[in-house]
């Protein structure tokens, strides 16, 4: 059955595949919410769930070591440890009390605060995936299609400079 308010996915190496909606997140516990991430980095704003919060939810399986991040919006994909990012990385999903706007990345912007100190190569202010609508858990490294090198960066910021 159609579902069209889902905004997120989560799947791959998971006993429970899920669908989230806004309401299923706004309706998540207080434990698994963040208010404000501007207090976690001023450049950023707006509130979020607690990455584990999801996936406490479908049941990482044990042998997952990567989270794969889709955007299907402009065909943007990362995928990274899962260790560094899993106790740590948010999905921001509003500001100021409305649905985050897509300058922002809404409707979900996946967010690792103070991603340097991870000290995971992989792991960078890239992996920042907007628009992302499915997160996928997977055994061995999964699609990665982030700029590799620096002319590929600047080429990507050039070609659209509000969506990277
Ligand atoms: N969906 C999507 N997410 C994306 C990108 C993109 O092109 N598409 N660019 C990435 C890159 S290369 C960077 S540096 C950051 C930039 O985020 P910011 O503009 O909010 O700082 O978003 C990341 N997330
Ligand atoms: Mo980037």
């Amino acid at each position: 059955m159609a579902q069209p308010d889902v905004v997120l996915r989560v799947d791959g190496a998971v006993e429970r595949p899920t669908t989230f909606s806004l309401a299923d997140l706004a309706g998540l516990d207080a434990a698994a919410q963040v208010w404000d991430v501007s207090r976690l980095d001023p450049k950023r704003r707006g509130d979020g769930v607690k990455l584990t919060a999801l996936l406490d939810r479908v049941g990482v399986r044990a042998d997952a070591m990567f989270i794969g991040l889709h955007s299907s919006t402009d065909d943007f994909h990362a995928s990274i440890p899962l260790g560094p990012v899993r106790d740590r990385a948010i999905l921001l999903y509003r500001h100021a009390g409305q649905p985050l706007d897509r300058k922002a990345g809404g409707p979900l912007r996946f967010f690792i605060p103070d991603y340097a100190a991870c000290h995971v190569a992989e792991i960078d202010e890239c992996a920042n995936v907007k628009f992302v609508d499915r997160i996928e858990l997977t055994v061995a490294r999964g699609y990665d299609n982030r700029p590799a090198d620096d002319e590929a960066h600047e080429e990507l910021h050039q070609r659209s400079p509000q969506d990277g």
